[in-house]
Formats: C-alpha cells, sequence, structure tokens
C-alpha cells in the first residue's frame, strides 16, 4: 500500500483546532482520486514520496494531515494546528499553497477555500476600524464611500496629480487614490505628492465642508514602505494604500504592526491577484485571498465589479463581499464550493468595489452589493465631458439617485452633471 493513504482517512473527524482546506483537483492520467489527495494531505503537512525512518513516529502521525471528504473534485483535508506558526501567512502559504501546486501527480489543482479555527484567527490583528469606523473618521454615515484614481495613471506630474485630486475632492469624491503602478517615480516623488495632496486635501475640506482623505500607496521594500507610512501620518493622511500581493504577506503583516501605532487605516489593492485567482481549474481562490487579508487586518479590499473591466463572475463577487463585511453562513446560496468561517469578531473589512465603473452603472453596483462599500472611478470620473470636478459631481448625483431610489434618466433631468455623463456612457459596460 503506498505510504501516502496514511494521509486519507474518510472516517477522520476534523479536530476543533484543525485548519480545514477545500482543493477542487484533477488527477494527472493513471494517478488514482486516493493517491492524489493522499499527495495533497502528504507534501503539504510533513510527508514526502518516500517513507521515512522517524515518520512512522506517534508524534510525527499525530500531527499529519488528513484528506477526509471527498466530493467528485473537491477534497476537503484537515491539518492539526501544530503544523502552523500562529500568526504567520508566508509559513501557512508555504504549507497549504506551496509545493503541492507543482506536483506531477496533479494536472490541475485550486486552493477553493480554508476555514481557521478561532485560536488561529486570535493569532493575527483583524482589520483596526471595520465598517463603522470607517465611516466614523470620514463621517459619512450611510451612502456608499467614493474614491477616484487620478488618470492617466502614471506620468502625471506630482502638480498633475495634485490638481486633479483637488478638483475630485471639491467635486465631491471622498478619497483620492494612487494608482496601483504608481509610487516614488521621478516624475512624481512620493514624498512631493504626499506634501501637495495634503495642501489640496486641506483646501478642499475647507472649501466642502467634508472630510477628504488619500488611499496613498506606500508599496515599497518594508523598511522604506514603513517611512512613507510614517510620512503620510505626519500630514494627517488616515490611510495608506498597499498592493498585498506585491509587497507579499511578511510586508503587509509588518505594516499593520506599524499601522496600529500610527492608527491608520489600510487600503489594499489586489493587483497581480488574477495571476492564480483567474484559472478555475489551478492556483488559489480570491476569497482564499481576501481571507488572507481580513485575517492580518486591511480595512478595504477590492473585490470586483461583476459588471465592469476585469474578471470576477457574480457568485464570487457577492461572496468575498459577504465574507469580508460578514461571514459566511451555512446556508449561503453560491455556486462556488465554500466553507464557512467564523471570525470571532474580528472587524469587517470595507468591499471596495472598481475597474471600468462609471456613473451609469452605479445603481447596479448598489442594488448587487448594497451601500457598504467603496466605489472607485477612474475613467468614470476624469473621462466626463466636462472633466473632473463635474465627473465627482456626477458620481455623487448617481449615489443619491440611487439612495433617494429615483431612476437616473429622472434625477439626470435636474442634474446637468448626471445627464452629461449618462449622454456619454449611458449603462455601457466596458470591456
Ligand atoms: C480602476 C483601476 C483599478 C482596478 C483594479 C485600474 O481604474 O485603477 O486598479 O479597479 O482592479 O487601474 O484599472 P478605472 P480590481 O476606474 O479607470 O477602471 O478592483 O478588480 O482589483
Ligand atoms: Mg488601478
Amino acid at each position: 500500500m503506498s505510504h501516502y493513504l496514511k494521509f486519507v482517512d474518510l472516517n477522520y473527524k476534523p479536530q476543533k483546532d484543525d485548519l480545514i482546506c477545500l482543493f477542487y483537483f484533477e488527477p494527472a492520467p493513471g494517478m488514482s482520486t486516493k493517491e492524489a489527495i493522499g499527495r495533497i494531505a502528504a507534501e503539504s503537512s510533513n510527508g514526502t514520496w518516500s517513507e521515512t525512518q522517524l515518520g512512522t513516529l506517534p508524534h510525527i502521525m499525530k500531527i499529519r494531515a488528513r484528506a477526509f471528504k471527498i466530493k467528485g473534485n473537491y477534497v476537503h483535508v484537515a491539518y492539526p494546528i501544530d503544523l502552523f506558526e500562529l500568526g504567520s501567512i508566508p509559513q501557512l502559504l508555504s504549507s497549504v499553497a506551496g509545493n503541492i501546486f507543482g506536483m506531477k501527480a496533479m494536472k490541475n489543482l485550486r486552493l477553493c477555500d480554508i476555514t481557521f479555527p478561532k485560536k488561529y484567527v486570535q493569532s493575527f490583528k483583524g482589520p483596526q476600524f471595520g465598517i463603522e469606523g470607517i465611516r466614523k473618521f470620514m463621517n459619512i454615515k450611510d451612502r456608499p464611500l467614493t474614491a477616484t484614481v487620478p488618470k492617466p495613471k502614471v506620468g502625471m506630474t506630482t502638480e498633475e496629480h495634485a490638481k486633479v485630486g483637488y478638483e475630485a475632492w471639491v467635486g465631491g469624491v471622498d478619497l483620492l487614490k494612487d494608482d496601483e503602478n504608481l509610487t516614488d517615480q521621478n516624475f512624481n516623488k512620493f514624498d512631493a505628492r504626499v506634501k501637495l495632496c495634503a495642501k489640496m486635501r486641506d483646501k478642499a475640506e475647507k472649501e466642502t465642508g467634508e472630510k477628504k482623505d488619500y488611499f496613498v500607496n506606500v508599496t515599497a521594500e518594508t523598511n522604506e514602505m514603513l517611512r512613507r507610512a510614517k510620512l503620510a501620518h505626519d500630514y494627517s493622511f488616515k490611510y495608506v494604500m498597499a498592493d498585498i500581493v506585491t509587497i507579499g504577506f511578511s510586508g503587509l503583516q509588518t505594516l499593520r504592526n506599524f499601522t496600529e501605532d500610527t492608527k491608520q487605516a489600510i487600503h489594499a489593492h489586489r493587483a497581480m491577484h488574477a495571476t492564480f485567482t483567474r484559472n478555475p481549474k489551478h492556483g488559489l481562490s480570491m476569497l482564499f485571498l481576501a481571507k488572507l487579508a481580513r485575517l492580518v487586518g486591511v480595512d478595504n479590499l477590492h473585490i470586483g465589479t461583476v459588471i465592469g473591466k476585469l474578471v470576477g463572475k457574480k457568485d464570487e463577487v457577492l461572496m468575498l463581499e459577504h465574507e469580508m463585511e460578514h461571514q459566511l453562513e451555512p446556508d449561503f446560496k453560491t455556486k462556488e464550493n465554500v466553507l464557512c468561517q467564523n471570525w470571532y469578531n474580528l472587524k469587517p473589512v470595507l468591499a471596495t468595489s472598481s475597474g471600468g465603473l462609471h456613473p451609469g452603472l452605479i445603481p447596479q453596483i448598489i442594488k448587487m452589493l448594497g451601500k457598504d462599500i467603496c466605489v472607485q472611478l477612474g475613467g468614470g470620473i476624469h473621462g466626463h465631458p466636462n472633466g473632473t470636478k463635474i465627473g465627482a459631481k456626477a458620481l455623487r448625483q448617481a449615489i443619491e439617485a440611487t439612495i433617494k431610489k429615483i431612476p437616473l434618466k429622472e434625477y439626470a433631468k435636474y442634474h446637468k452633471e448626471l445627464k452629461a455623463a449618462l449622454d456619454k456612457w449611458g449603462a455601457e459596460r466596458p470591456i
């Protein structure tokens, strides 16, 4: 009998402290299901291709992972918590998202979902503010938060960037956002951008009477990232933004530890996620990535739009919104295979919907995702026929109309800024 079968136990009842992973798997030709799932459990816990002298010792066998439930091409694997270092996402990823994805025994393998026991969840900080806390410091009671990325995404000088930011803020946008690939380029140095945008923010707050803030992108080598976060804090910005996949989870955990002291919120951009989340048969799900982000403690996370320019099926986006802002109840209806996670009072994450949005799409976004969201419009504001300030105004008008349950076309009769946006884009879904 192949020693891998020691990692298969269909009678195993997961222990209270086990982590459980749900994998989609396709064995390589000639590989039996049991041999395949035995390899998944073995290679992601404490087995390897050959038996070993110490491998059968009771304390080694005790913490091995077990594949314990098979449903078609889906397998549940239970991992005793002693396999993991509490509080470390890098170590978790090296286990359940590591070598197994390169095994020749697998034609395809996808980590669809994971559920963490209380002891593991409580070894992380989680979000610092939660939706309530964000609404409180932004002084926005019950409408979606609005954000915009100055476009063109990279290339503007600091002065051009800050001017676009000012126009957007006075037009009605709450939050300016750096694009994911804008950090500290020669034409728009990070420090200069923070200083000038702080001046523009003060001016815009005075003129509008509204709180304005900035997802300033601190993405960089970790020590430099902390220096940048500190500078943003020195200029009274409440948020920082980080590209959480490209800085890595070690960087994100360091940034989260830092923001605990500076009381800064983290806006998580997920650039690069589609390299491993897009293929429905191989890689890691966005739900898995989102759960890691909530554990570590981002305050906002991009989850997609369903109707915008980037991929993300409705089931997935709805599930992400639910998992980030609440938790998945056992009866959450979705075609995706998911596990239910109890977050043990870890604060929720504010879902951010962005990518190809414009005022004409706001009613559908709010209908799908509710009002506890942040909507980001880049081209959908700066592409407005009358420019950024009017584009921002049109966005606020679209939100007002939706909350008042007035059809946009009706509202546009008395709001020329919204009318101009509808004349240009209607309810077009950009691709
Ligand atoms: C949107 C955006 C965001 C995407 C990221 C962009 O700009 O700034 O990075 O939304 O995708 O660069 O495309 P537009 P996601 O508003 O002009 O489309 O939110 O799915 O992670
Ligand atoms: Mg972007």
